[in-house]
């Protein structure tokens, strides 16, 4: 068997039996979550961090009655939870796979192989599923594949092959799957976000841990809350402005909208210029703030994502996404991001 990625984790799961469990509010997130119900322990509770925000003050405080605090598949900045291990009593328990700069946890466990190696691991459920022992068929398997297809589904949709993707296809045939229908789930999943429904979310980690991709796909409030969000996709992709292209091979959209919709419609423009560096310039006009996303299928962002994190500024994303969250006026953001992607632009 492939070695553990984590050892120094075992005695700290071991030790929590009522864990509070938070998770990225996307499919990844949601069956990460359901892993460690069903493999490590019943939680006290689960939530989201505030959708749409990477910061450790985004994270809600654990409730009465929780042992440890686990954060699943949230890719903030390793600083970042050393600040929020400060202000907690449990001890802290971090799972993630996106390349940040790695955390040193005094009392809690930190597992990224990405931050700590450059390990690529295509989703934190695929991470959860090997740290966790978890079994290689059935409702496991299906959801170690479904975070896999969740955030590699822009691979998936541009028909580009990627070896997630085929360590995906063979757990979902042991899971009895085909990619089609794990796309199908971790979309429906995703809409839960995307109407800011943070109910939604705890209801399908519930379904995931309970039934798992079977349960998610059959799941009526899932169906009608996919339903609700294609709606908005739709409003939001007739609003768009753009493209402007202000380098070659880079197009700068924009969209002004209340919804969280952002990187739905920065992943389906990227699928259409599978070769650019699509940028999505989305500001909430009822808030002041927004977001700045940046995809791009053929080059890696992650030097670009290094630089801006250098410059102090508020940045999320891995290997092929950038994320900047502005309040006010995005022009000065967007232009530090032009800068360094024509500063990396040879970087394959
Ligand atoms: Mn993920």
């Amino acid at each position: 068997m492939t070695k553990q990625p984590c050892p120094g984790l075992r005695r700290l799961l071991d030790e929590a039996r009522r864990p509070f469990i938070v998770h990225h509010w996307d499919a990844d997130g949601v069956a990460s979550a359901a892993l460690a119900w069903r493999n490590w322990a019943e939680p006290v509770a689960t939530a989201v961090p505030s959708i749409g925000s990477y910061t450790w003050r985004a994270v809600p405080e654990p409730p009465g009655g929780a042992d440890a605090l686990a954060v699943l598949d949230y890719g903030i900045p390793g600083p970042e939870y050393e600040e929020l291990e400060r202000h907690i009593a449990q001890p802290l328990i971090v799972l993630d796979h996106h390349r940040v700069p790695p955390a040193r946890l005094s009392r809690g466990a930190y597992c990224n192989p990405a931050a700590a190696r450059g390990e690529d691991w295509a989703a934190a459920s695929l991470l959860l599923h090997r740290v966790l022992g978890a079994p290689a068929r059935g409702v496991d398997a299906g959801l170690a594949a479904l975070g896999v297809v969740g955030d590699l589904q822009p691979f998936l949709d541009a028909g580009k092959p990627h070896p997630g993707l085929e360590e995906a296809r063979r757990l979902a045939g042991e899971a009895g799957h085909s990619l089609q229908e794990l796309r199908e789930a971790a979309v429906r999943i995703d809409s839960c976000y995307r109407l800011l429904d943070e109910d939604c979310l705890r209801h399908a980690v519930r379904v995931a841990a309970e039934e798992g991709v079977e349960g998610i796909l059959g799941d009526q409030r899932l169906r009608e809350a996919a339903e609700r969000a294609n709606g908005l996709l739709e409003e939001a992709l007739a609003a768009l402005q753009g493209p402007e292209e202000p380098a070659r091979g880079v197009r700068v959209y924009r969209l002004d909208m209340d919804a969280y919709v952002t990187s739905a419609v920065g992943r389906r423009l990227a699928a259409e210029a599978p070769e650019a560096v699509t940028v999505l310039v989305h500001r909430f006009p009822g808030s002041r703030r927004g977001f700045i996303y940046a995809r791009s299928l053929a080059r890696s962002l992650a030097p670009v994502l290094q630089r801006l994190r250098s410059r102090g500024l508020r940045v999320g994303g891995k290997e092929h996404v950038v994320v900047l969250e502005f309040q006010g006026d995005p022009g000065p953001l967007l232009e530090a991001l032009l800068e360094e992607l024509a500063e990396c632009r040879h970087v394959k």
